[in-house]
C-alpha cells in the first residue's frame, strides 16, 4: 500500500541526456535522492506521443524544432515514486532554461538551453498522472518495497 503522501512522477531523459552519456548520471541523482524507480523503458518518441505531451506549445513558434528535437533520437522514461516526489524531483532537475537553474540541480550542472534542458519532469499530480498513463501500460510499473524506505522517511511515517 502507498504512504498516504507518497507520489508518482514521470521523468523523461531527452534526446541530448542520451547523446551527452548522462543517462546514469540523472538516474543516479534520483536514486541517492531517496526516490524509488518503478518503471524505466527506451522509446522513440513518435509524432502523436510528442504533440499530446506538448500540446501546451503547440501554437509556440518554438514547436516545430521541439518537435524535431524530442525525436533526434531514442529517449528514457522513467517513473519515478517517493513522498513528496513531484516537487523534491522538480528541484533537482531545476527551471526551464540551463542557463538559470542554480548550480546543483540537474538543469544547472548540464544545461545552458531553453529547448535542449536534459530532462522533462512532472508538474502537478494531476499532470503526473496523466502522463504516466500516456507512456506506460499498467504491467510496465512496479510495486515493491526499497529496502531503505524507512531510513530515507522516517520524519514521515511518524508512529505506526
Ligand atoms: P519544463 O520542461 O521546465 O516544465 P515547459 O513545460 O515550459 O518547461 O517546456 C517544455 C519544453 O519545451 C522544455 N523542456 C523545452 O524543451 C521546450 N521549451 C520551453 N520553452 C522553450 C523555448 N523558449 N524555446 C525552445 N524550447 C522551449
Amino acid at each position: 500500500m502507498a504512504h498516504a503522501k507518497e507520489e508518482q512522477t514521470l521523468i523523461i531523459m531527452k534526446p541530448d541526456a542520451l547523446q551527452r552519456n548522462l543517462l546514469g548520471e540523472i538516474i543516479h541523482r534520483f536514486e541517492r535522492k531517496g526516490l524509488k524507480i518503478v518503471g524505466l523503458k527506451m522509446m522513440q518518441l513518435a509524432d502523436v506521443l510528442v504533440d499530446e505531451h506538448y500540446a501546451h506549445h503547440k501554437e509556440k513558434p518554438f514547436f516545430a524544432g521541439l518537435k524535431k528535437f524530442m525525436k533526434a533520437s531514442p529517449v528514457v522514461v522513467v517513473v519515478l515514486s517517493g513522498i513528496n516526489a513531484i516537487g523534491a524531483t522538480r528541484l533537482i532537475v531545476g527551471p526551464t532554461r540551463g542557463y538559470e537553474a542554480d548550480a546543483g540541480s540537474i538543469r544547472g550542472d548540464f544545461a545552458l538551453s531553453g529547448q535542449s534542458n536534459i530532462v522533462h519532469a512532472s508538474d502537478s499530480l494531476e499532470a503526473a498522472a496523466e502522463e504516466i498513463k500516456r507512456f506506460f501500460t499498467r504491467d510496465e510499473l512496479f510495486d515493491y518495497k526499497r529496502n531503505d524506505f524507512d531510513f530515507v522517511h522516517s520524519d514521515e511515517l511518524g508512529e505506526e
